[in-house]
């Protein structure tokens, strides 16, 4: 998978080399590449942002710099999926991942500011596939965490980056509830003790009890995700 990301601060990105995509990269599994806005910006100060019509509070990231940016970063691109985080999108969850860790090219612009001029989405859209998304309820000052937390989210998804693909089923939200808990040796630690079930070796009545735990701690933290 290639992923383009552009932001005008890409140093962001030094931290996904470090991660577990890291190595992803070294074998290309994932091509990843960072951009920098400013490349595609003409004047001496390499402006991105301008002020509102209309007025109000803030900036905006003029459309210019942008559409150069996807024109080049999707010549010779037969489907991009062109990605922008923004708080006012769809919710990006574990579905969100799966379906995207199966597109072959996406590219992620990072907005700042008070946002990109929306004319941006409407020119990328002649270009490929366009998904706004959000990480959740809350604000961030640009794209680029929300990016990090994406790209991370879909490369373990593609096939050879994680390990062991077995640890990737029984993850938090793979099956709509919360993970089951985990314990490690010693059996008993500062006075607390293993569940009993997990030290029996029968693995059926194992199995049945990490479902039921799942079930209730995903009633009691997430109740919102049994009702979907
Ligand atoms: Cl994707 N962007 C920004 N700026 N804020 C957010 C977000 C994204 N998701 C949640 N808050």
């Amino acid at each position: 998978m290639r992923i383009d990301v552009v932001s005008i601060f890409p140093s962001y990105f030094d931290g996904l080399a470090l991660s577990l995509l890291g190595k992803a990269r070294e074998t290309g599994l994932i091509d990843l590449r960072i951009h920098d806005l400013r490349d595609w910006t003409d004047d001496r100060h390499r402006t991105v942002d301008d002020t509102p019509y209309g007025g109000g509070a803030g900036m905006v990231m003029k459309p210019e710099p942008w559409a150069r940016a996807l024109d080049e970063l999707t010549t010779d691109s037969e489907n991009p999926t062109l990605i922008f985080p923004s708080p006012a999108g769809e919710v990006f969850r574990q579905r969100t991942a799966r379906d995207l860790a199966h597109r072959e090219h996406i590219v992620i612009g990072c907005g700042r500011y008070e946002g990109i001029d929306e004319r941006v989405f409407e020119y990328a859209s002649t270009l490929g596939e366009v998904r706004l998304v959000s990480l959740g309820d809350y604000v961030l000052n640009g794209g680029e965490v929300a990016a990090m937390a994406m790209i991370e989210a879909v490369g373990r998804l593609i096939p050879g980056v994680v390990g062991n693909p077995e640890s990737l089923v029984e993850e938090s939200h793979e099956d709509g509830l919360l993970e089951y808990p985990s314990y490690t040796k010693p059996s008993n630690w500062r006075d607390r003790e293993v569940p009993g079930i997990l030290l029996s070796g029968n693995h059926g009545a194992i199995a049945t009890w990490r479902h039921e735990q799942q079930l209730e701690r995903t009633q009691r933290r997430r109740p919102d995700l049994l009702a979907d």
